[in-house]
C-alpha cells in the first residue's frame, strides 16, 4: 500500500464511516479513521486463514483465558502488516502528528499482569506461526482499574475503555449462547437433565490477531453478557422505570467489570459465575463448530486442543464431560476420557493464596450438576489411581488445581524452576501418579512487540547488521555476537540506549514534571505490587543508599534513577501500603539537595502496557528480585534482556534460564535458592539475625519507622517496619545483605566500556524468549497441532 492509498483510504473512512469532515474532525476521528484502513488490509488475510482452517480440516487450537492483556493494538497491526511508510507518509500528507495518533489509543487492558499478557503474546505467536487458533475471554466492560496517587496513596478510578469505539472488534450477534446457573438437576439413570433458575446470553465479539507479515490470522472472540429479556415492558408501562432496567443490569454485571486481583484469590461468587460464564460459552462454540465439520465425538481429541489458562476455566472439565454424557448420552467414563486427551492446563504459580478453592455449598447452588460431576471425576480418578491420596474435594471446597489436573492430559509449568518444584511441591502426589503429564514450557514475549515496535532504534540496529530474519526467528540474534568486539557497533548499541533514555527522560520531565539525568543508571522494577516481589527490598537498598551518600555526598558517587511501576490490588492492604512508602520516599530524596544529583525515584502512576513499552527500551538495569521459589517465571525479565539492560535477580522462574544462556557474567545474581529459603524459614529468627549482622539494613528499617519519609504521620509506616522485622516471610531481611553487594557490583560496572557488550549479549543471546519458541512448544508437546502448510506472506 502506497501514502497516498493509506490516505485515500483514510478520508473515505472518515467521512463515510465517522460522518466526519476534514475541517471538524478531532484526533479521536483521525485515529478511527486511521484503524479502519489498517483493519481493512487485515480482514482478507484473516477469512483467508479460516476458510484454509475449515478447507484443510486441520486442528484447532482454543486458548481458554480469563485475561487477556492486549493493550493497544493500532501500531501492532500497521507493523505486522508493514504499513508503516504508507501510514506514516498519509499522516504527514495529513498534517497529523502520527505518534501522537498511536498515543491516543487506550491501552486495552482485559488482565492483571503477566498471566493476561502472556495470553496476549501467545495470541500474537499462534497468527505469526501460522497455527489455527482461537482465543476466548470476558469482552469486560471495565479492564483494570486505572491507578491514581493522591499524596502518594493509590487510589482506583473505572477503567472505560468502551466509552469510545473499539475499532478492532466485530460483533456476532447470531453467536448468542444461552448459559444458565442454579436450579435443579433432574437424574435419569446415571444421566441428568439440569434446569437452571437463571439464564442468561453469552454475545460474541472477535477481534482480528494478525500474525507478522499477515501471513495468518486467527480470532480472539470475548463474550459478552447480555440478559435473556431484556427489558420489562410490563413495569415500564406500570410506572416502574428503574424495575424495568433491572433484570438486564443483573445479567450485565457478568461482564462489568476485571477482578483485579493477581495471584491472590477472593473466593466470590460473581468471580466462579464469570468463569463459569466464558467457560461454557466457549466450549458450547467449540462444540457447535465441531459438529459442523464432523460427525463423530471421540474424533474430538484429535481435532480440537484446549488449553486452560490456570484454573480459571478449570470447570470447562466438568462441563465437557456434561455435554458429552448428559447431553450427548455419551458413556461417563468415555466421555472423562475425551475431555481429558482435549484439555490442558497451564500452572501459573505455587503460592497458596493464588490457588483457587471453591466452597462445595455455592458450587452446588451455582452448578448443582457440575458438583456432582465432579464428585464422579473424583471417584474415577481414585478407582483409576487405586489410591485414597489425592482428591479434588477436600474440607468442603472443590480444590481446582487438583482437578485441572485429573481432568488434563498435559499440565505445564511456566519455567524450568517452577515445572520443578510443581513436581515437587503442589503436585506431588498426582505426579507420582501420572509421571508424564507434567511438562515445561517456558513462558515467552513476542518480538514484534516487545523489540521491533517498542525499540526502532534498537531494531534498526539489528536489521542493519543481522539482516530482517530476526523478527520471526529470534535466534538468529546469535549473529551479533561476533559484532561485540566491533567498536563501532557497539557505539551504536549504546548510543540506541542513550537515545530511548532522554526520550525517556524528557516524558518524565513533560508529564512526572521530575528532571533525571540520563547518563544516570536507569533502574527499573515494574510489576504488580506484591511482598514475594519484594519492591520494598529494593526501596530499604534505596533508602541505605540514600543515607550512605548522605554521609559523604562528595565521594563521587554513581548517579542512579530508581524507576518503579505497578498497581496493588485494592484490597492488598500491604503493598498498598508499599505504594505510599515509594511516594514517600520519592518525595523525600528528590528534593534533598545533598543527594539528589545521585539518587533519584520516579515512580509514574498507572503502569499499564502502554507505559512498559515506554520503560523497558531506556532500561540499563532490570530488577527480578522475587524470594526464590516464589515467581512462577516471569516475564518482563525476558523483554528487559531481549533490549539490553542487565538483569540484578535472584535464582528464581525464569531468570535461571535467562542468566544460563546470558553467561554469568553478564548478570548481577545475589540471593538465596529456593532451596536455601525453605531450609532458612525453619529459623524464627531468620529476620532479626540479617538485621544484626547488617547496620546499613538496620538503620534503614529505622529510618523508615522512625517517621523520616512521613513527617506528618510519625507511625505510617510502623507497620512495613514491625513486619520486616518480625515476621518477613518473604526474606527481604535475609537477602538484603547480598542484594547490597550487587547493587555495588551494578556502581563498578556501570560506565566501563564493557558494560555495553554485556548489554549487548543480553540481546544477543534472548533469542530464545521469544514466545515462538514457546508456542512451537506447546503444538509439539501438548496440542499435537502442526502449522498451516503452505503459507505465504500477505505484506511486503
Ligand atoms: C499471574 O499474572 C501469574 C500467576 C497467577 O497465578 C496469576 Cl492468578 C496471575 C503470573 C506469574 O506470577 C508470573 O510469574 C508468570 O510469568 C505469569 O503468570 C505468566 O506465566
Amino acid at each position: 500500500m502506497t501514502p497516498s492509498e493509506m490516505k485515500n483510504a483514510i478520508l473515505h473512512h472518515l467521512v463515510y464511516t465517522l460522518g466526519k469532515d476534514v475541517s471538524t474532525a478531532h484526533i479521536y476521528d483521525w485515529r478511527m479513521a486511521l484503524s479502519f484502513a489498517v483493519r481493512d488490509q487485515i480482514v482478507d488475510p484473516w477469512f483467508g486463514a479460516t476458510r484454509r482452517s475449515y478447507a484443510g480440516k486441520l486442528k484447532r487450537v482454543y486458548y481458554l483465558s480469563m485475561e487477556f492483556l492486549i493493550g493497544r493494538l493500532l501500531k501492532d497491526a500497521i507493523i505486522n502488516l508493514r504499513l508503516e511508510d504508507a501510514a506514516l507518509g498519509a499522516m504527514n500528507d495529513l498534517g497529523l502528528n502520527y505518534e501522537q495518533i498511536l498515543e491516543d489509543e487506550p491501552d486495552a487492558a482485559l488482565g492483571n499482569g503477566g498471566l493476561g499478557r502472556l495470553a496476549a503474546c501467545f495470541m500474537e505467536s499462534m497468527s505469526t506461526l501460522a497455527c489455527p487458533a482461537m482465543g476466548y475471554g470476558i469482552r469486560y466492560e471495565h479492564g483494570l482499574f486505572r491507578q491514581r496517587f493522591e499524596d502518594g496513596r493509590q487510589v482506583e478510578e473505572p477503567e472505560d475503555w468502551l466509552n469510545q469505539r473499539h475499532a478492532w472488534e466485530f460483533e456476532r450477534p447470531e453467536v448468542a449462547i444461552d448459559i444458565g446457573f442454579g436450579g435443579h438437576v433432574q437424574e435419569i439413570g446415571k444421566r441428568a437433565n439440569w434446569y437452571p433458575s437463571e439464564m442468561l446470553i453469552a454475545m460474541g465479539h472477535d477481534t482480528p490477531v494478525i500474525g507478522w507479515k499477515g501471513r495468518w490470522g486467527n480470532t480472539l472472540r470475548l463474550w459478552e453478557a447480555r440478559p435473556m429479556h431484556g427489558f420489562d415492558l410490563q413495569r415500564f408501562n406500570r410506572g416502574d422505570y428503574a424495575a424495568a432496567a433491572e433484570p438486564e443490569a443483573l445479567a450485565r454485571t457478568l461482564s462489568r467489570v476485571l477482578y483485579p486481583d493477581d495471584t491472590t484469590e477472593q473466593g466470590k461468587e460473581l468471580r466462579l459465575k464469570q468463569e463459569f460464564f466464558f467457560t461454557a460459552a466457549s466450549l458450547r462454540d467449540i462444540l457447535r463448530r465441531f459438529e459442523s465439520e464432523y460427525n463423530d465425538l471421540k474424533r474430538l481429541p484429535q481435532k480440537a486442543a484446549i488449553q486452560m489458562n490456570d484454573t480459571h476455566p478449570a470447570i470447562a472439565g466438568p462441563e465437557l464431560v456434561r455435554l458429552l454424557h448428559d447431553e450427548r448420552g455419551m458413556d461417563f467414563e468415555e466421555a472423562v476420557g475425551i475431555a481429558r486427551n482435549t484439555l490442558s492446563y497451564t500452572n501459573h504459580t505455587l503460592l497458596p493464596e493464588a490457588l483457587e478453592r471453591w466452597d462445595e455449598g455455592l458450587m452446588g447452588r451455582l452448578l448443582p450438576r457440575h458438583l456432582q460431576l465432579i464428585y464422579r471425576i473424583n471417584e474415577l480418578h481414585m478407582k483409576d489411581t487405586g489410591s485414597r491420596k489425592v482428591t479434588a474435594v477436600e474440607d468442603g471446597h472443590v480444590k481446582m488445581g487438583e482437578l485441572s489436573f485429573i481432568m488434563a492430559h498435559k499440565v505445564n509449568g511456566v519455567s524450568a524452576l517452577h515445572t520443578d518444584l510443581m513436581k515437587k511441591t503442589v503436585f506431588k502426589d498426582l505426579h507420582e501418579q501420572h509421571p508424564t503429564r507434567i511438562v515445561n514450557e517456558t513462558n515467552g514475549v513476542t518480538p514484534r512487540r516487545w523489540l521491533l515496535s517498542c525499540n526502532p532504534r534498537l531494531s534498526s540496529l539489528i536489521t542493519e547488521t543481522i539482516g530482517e530474519g530476526w523478527v520471526d526467528n529470534l535466534e538468529q540474534l546469535e549473529r551479533l555476537e561476533p559484532h561485540i568486539k566491533d567498536s563501532s557497533f557497539l557505539e551504536r548499541f549504546a548510543a540506541a540506549k542513550r537515545a530511548n533514555k532522554v526520550d525517556l527522560a524528557r516524558w518524565f520531565a513533560d508529564d512526572l514534571k521530575i528532571s533525571v539525568d540520563p547518563e544516570s543508571i536507569f533502574d527499573v522494577q515494574i510489576k504488580r505490587i506484591h511482598e514475594y516481589k519484594r519492591q520494598h527490598m529494593n526501596l530499604l537498598e534505596t533508602i541505605a543508599h540514600w543515607l550512605e551518600i548522605r554521609d559523604n555526598p562528595n565521594a563521587g558517587w554513581v548517579p542512579r534513577v530508581k524507576i518503579f511501576g505497578g498497581k496493588a490490588a485494592p484490597g492488598y492492604v500491604f503493598a498498598k501500603e508499599i505504594v505510599r512508602l515509594t511516594n514517600d520516599v520519592a518525595k523525600v530524596l528528590n528534593s534533598d539537595p545533598l543527594t539528589s544529583r545521585y539518587l533519584k525515584v520516579v515512580y509514574p502512576p498507572n503502569y499499564n502496557v502502554s507505559l512498559a513499552e515506554r520503560l523497558i527500551p531506556a532500561a540499563d538495569l532490570s530488577e527480578q528480585i522475587s524470594t526464590a521459589g516464589k515467581e512462577a517465571s516471569g516475564t518482563g525479565n525476558m523483554k528487559f534482556a531481549l533490549n539490553g539492560a542487565l538483569t540484578i535477580g535472584t535464582l528464581d522462574g525464569a531468570n535461571v534460564e535467562i542468566r544460563d544462556l546470558v553467561k554469568a557474567e553478564n548478570f548481577f545474581l545475589f540471593g538465596m535458592t529456593a532451596e536455601e529459603v525453605m531450609e532458612r524459614r525453619k529459623d524464627s529468627g531468620h529476620a532479626a539475625e540479617a538485621i544484626a549482622k547488617d547496620s546499613r539494613l538496620a538503620r534503614a528499617i529505622e529510618t523508615v519507622r522512625s517517621g523520616r519519609f512521613s513527617p506528618e504521620e510519625p507511625g505510617r509506616y510502623h507497620g512495613i517496619a514491625d513486619n520486616l522485622t518480625h515476621h518477613d516471610y518473604f526474606m527481604v531481611c535475609s537477602d538484603f545483605t547480598d542484594f547490597w553487594r550487587a547493587q555495588r557490583e551494578v556502581d563498578g560496572a556501570f560506565g566501563k566500556p564493557n558494560w555495553t557488550c554485556m548489554a549487548a549479549y543480553n540481546t544477543a543471546r534472548s533469542g530464545w524468549f521469544s514466545s515462538d519458541r514457546t508456542i512451537r512448544g506447546y503444538m509439539a508437546d501438548i496440542w499435537n497441532a502442526a502449522p498451516a502448510p503452505e503459507v505465504e506472506d500477505a505484506a511486503e
